[in-house]
């Protein structure tokens, strides 16, 4: 029998922080299989609480623009608002190639490969 995923609750959200990494999309799928979605950062606050669970470099963010090139978008369809929290001179979709974003342990966003593996992060209401 599978253990049961460690969810940790903070603010109105519970997260589950992999060991594994996957590629984006594996990623976003698993979150769903679980009843949950890759993280969307809503706040300075919810950023920082991310980056100290941080296991290795980076998390996957639940922000792409895989639909229109230099439009950003969570995975719940809610347009990228403000700046963001990207590092200098990011997103760059450096070699055409970069259309999903990771937070960084040094709390900022860039745009990489969405085939890279990289560790990822699921949230879900802490509510319902
Ligand atoms: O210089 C910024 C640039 O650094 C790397 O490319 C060399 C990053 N690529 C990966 O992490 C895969 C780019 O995303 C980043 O823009
Ligand atoms: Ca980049």
């Amino acid at each position: 029998t599978p253990e049961p995923l460690q969810w940790e609750e903070f603010g109105d959200s519970c997260y589950y922080f992999s060991d594994t990494t996957e590629q984006w999309e594996n990623a976003k799928k698993i979150c769903a299989a679980v009843n949950s979605h890759l993280i969307i950062i809503n706040s300075n606050t919810e950023q920082n609480f991310v980056v100290q669970k941080i296991k290795q470099t980076s998390v996957w963010l639940g922000l792409h623009d895989t639909e229109v090139e230099g439009t950003w978008r969570w995975v719940d369809g809610s347009l990228l608002e403000r700046n963001g929290y990207w590092k200098s001179g990011e997103p760059n979709d450096a070699h055409g190639a970069e259309d999903c974003a990771v937070l960084y342990k040094e709390k900022n966003w860039n745009d990489i490969p969405c085939d890279k593996n990289v560790q990822f992060v699921c949230e879900k209401s802490a509510l319902s």
